[in-house]
């Protein structure tokens, strides 16, 4: 699915722990405008269940792991986050859902707009109809 792909960066660690950077300009694909994180979301809760209309993301779980649901009103794919090294980078007309958090998860996202209520699809008819005209 070419709207959505991993990042990786590199880790360092030592007998001190691990450190790992993601730096806007170079790791993260958009100026960074907004950061928000996701966190004491208890087990049997899922999140999401919306599209954006421009914005752009990199999500990073920083602690815990959760299950991120991505679907082109064509294809699904999953991706387990477990990890502070790996960011999922979402552009582009994308439903997301996100399920199976471990108590100890924390998400932490980078976005390319502050938040604005307008460019939230939520209804999933109304997303896959946007993807069907956006293919015309
Ligand atoms: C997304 C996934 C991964 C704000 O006031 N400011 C903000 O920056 C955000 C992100 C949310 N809010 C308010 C809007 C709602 O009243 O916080 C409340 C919870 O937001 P929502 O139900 O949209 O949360 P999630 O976890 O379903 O979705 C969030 C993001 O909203 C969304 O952009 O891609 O995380």
């Amino acid at each position: 699915m070419k709207q959505v792909h991993l990042i990786d960066v590199p880790s360092f660690g030592d007998d001190r722990g691990t450190l790992c950077a993601f730096e806007a300009g170079k790791d993260i694909p958009f100026e960074i405008k907004r950061v928000y994180c996701i966190y004491h979301t208890e087990s049997g809760i899922s999140r999401g269940f919306h599209a954006h209309k421009h914005l752009k993301q990199v999500v990073i779980c920083v602690s815990g792991s959760c299950r991120f649901l991505v679907d082109n009103g064509k294809t699904k794919q999953e991706y387990i986050l477990d990890s502070p090294d790996k960011g999922l980078a979402i552009e582009g007309l994308i439903w997301r859902e996100m399920h199976d958090f471990s108590s100890d998860c924390v998400l932490i996202i980078l976005a390319s707009e502050h938040f604005q209520e307008s460019d939230y699809i939520r209804d999933y008819s109304e997303f896959k109809s946007l993807c069907l005209q956006s293919k015309l």
